[in-house]
């Protein structure tokens, strides 16, 4: 069924310049963007982003790092996306993610990770919703 995730590409990603081809590989794998924006976090909208993990020992540092570089943020829409875009990306530690994936080719340490995708279609919408409107959808 089709669907929207939301994926962010990281600092560490857009610094090493990998913004296409961590794009082509969303695109080839039917995953198409219906909005982009490149941006850099505040400290205060990065802690909303990831409030869910608030009480993490690596909120901080998470949080410090996703606002240390402009990211890109797209809305992904394809079938199954949530799916399809968490398999893609691989497991969160690069180390352990499978060859091929994004996190294998371009992440560079568990926190460094390339990417995010949202876990879930509840959590994409609540994701999508945080940093779109209805409006900016091509
Ligand atoms: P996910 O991005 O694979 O869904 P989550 O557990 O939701 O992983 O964690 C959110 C983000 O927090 C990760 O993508 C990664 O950047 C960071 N993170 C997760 N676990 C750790 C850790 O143990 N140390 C440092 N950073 C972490
Ligand atoms: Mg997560």
């Amino acid at each position: 069924m089709a669907e929207r995730t939301l994926a962010i590409i990281k600092p560490d990603a857009v610094a090493k310049h990998a913004i296409g081809d961590i794009t082509r590989r969303y695109e080839e794998a039917g995953l198409h963007p219906k909005a982009i924006r490149m941006m850099r976090l505040s400290k205060a909208s990065a802690e909303g982003f990831y409030a869910v993990h608030r009480e993490r020992p690596f909120f901080n540092d998470l949080t410090t790092y996703m606002c240390s570089g402009p990211v890109v943020v797209l809305v992904l829409e394809g079938v199954d996306a949530v799916k399809t875009n968490r398999d893609l990306m691989g497991a969160t530690d690069p180390k352990k993610a499978d060859a091929g994936t994004i996190r294998a080719v371009h992440g560079a340490s568990i926190e460094a990770n390339a990417v995010h995708g949202s876990d879930s279609v509840d959590n994409a919408q609540i994701e999508i919703r945080y940093f779109f409107s209805e409006s900016e959808f091509s």
